[in-house]
């Protein structure tokens, strides 16, 4: 089973604008509300590309009930705990007509060690070893160790764990001595340059040496994602560069998750490595061509798969 954690779910309002301009009044076209927060977004777009999941969280008030309204109508299994107090926050995410997409986003509730203790109870109980295990998104509103936290917790149950965040998290999260370590991390090319202390080029090579100086991490496959320019996947298997096929891009947030839940895939059906970054691949290119941050037409999907190119580097 997979499982994943959103700590800092949100509803993604999505506005659409001819072309957004800084210090003047801009006009809506047009406005639509829909899931957000990173794990979320993994869970619904592992439904579309195949597989179901469980999905958990913390969420707050009215706008946290929405939130599991939502997640409840794509046939997941919801373990969000759910606080009266507050509100989950409200993102907002500004797409324009060239497919240029801003996301701004809310601070969300604070949690406490109630909120991550019973957290912890839930998924002890609902978590089987050998599982999947998807940390996703932003933790400023928690304790910084939050996920190192739940990984040492968990950690006899021996998940395959697909870390998917920034910043000092996913450095500590990386240098974990304890277990097997991390499955997968995610980093685009600025958290790659964080994990590396230095400033990183969309370079193949200088990425290559840069994945090469990480080898001290406790990291299985790093997925390093480099937006339309496609992704190196590094691994003791081998290293390879996914080029996506062209596309009409109309809003490219949510790309990042849709890639994550279709490595997801490709690793939980025991895909090769190659079959895997052109599901991985195609579900993306299929969400940048679609209008909100989460979900995709699911019959672009295996187009877009075989559209993809892929080369072993090494
Ligand atoms: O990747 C897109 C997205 O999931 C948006 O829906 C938005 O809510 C945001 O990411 C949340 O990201 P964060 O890093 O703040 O958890």
């Amino acid at each position: 089973m997979i499982n994943t954690v959103t700590l800092n779910p949100a509803i993604d309002k999505v506005f659409f604008i001819n072309e957004f301009k800084r210090n003047v009044t801009n006009r809506i076209q047009n406005s639509k509300d829909t899931l957000g927060g990173k794990g979320t977004h993994v869970s619904i777009n592992l439904k579309l590309i195949g597989k179901g999941s469980s999905a958990f969280g913390v969420c707050h008030g009215k706008t946290g009930k929405r939130i599991i309204e939502m997640l409840s109508e794509h046939e997941l299994e919801v373990h969000f705990i759910h606080r009266p107090e507050g509100n989950s926050r409200t993102n907002y995410v500004i797409v324009e007509d060239s497919g240029d997409s801003t996301l701004i986003t809310e601070k969300g509730m604070p949690l406490n060690e109630e909120d991550i203790r019973d957290l912890l109870d839930v998924m002890q109980k609902e978590i089987n070893s050998k599982d999947y295990l998807v940390l996703s998104g932003d933790v400023s509103n928690a304790d910084p160790h939050v996920y190192s936290r739940i990984i040492g917790e968990l950690e006899s149950k021996k998940l395959r764990i697909f870390l998917d965040t920034s910043g000092q998290a996913l450095k500590e999260c990386s240098g974990l001595t304890g277990g097997s370590g991390l499955f997968l991390i995610k980093p685009n090319l600025d958290e790659l340059s964080f994990l590396c202390g230095r400033k990183l080029s969309d370079n193949t090579d200088d990425i290559i040496a840069a994945l090469q100086s990480l080898s001290h991490y406790n990291v299985n496959t790093i997925a390093v994602s480099l937006g339309k320019k496609g992704s190196i996947l590094y691994s003791e298997d081998g290293t390879y560069f996914a080029e996506p096929p062209d596309v009409k891009v109309i809003n490219t947030t949510g790309c990042g998750d849709c890639f994550l839940a279709g490595l997801l895939y490709g690793y939980a059906e025991g895909f090769s490595i190659e079959e895997t970054l052109r599901i991985a691949t195609g579900a993306s290119s299929a969400k940048a061509e679609s209008l909100l941050s989460v979900g995709f037409d699911q019959s672009r999907l295996k187009t877009l798969a075989a559209q993809t190119k892929l080369q072993k580097i090494r």
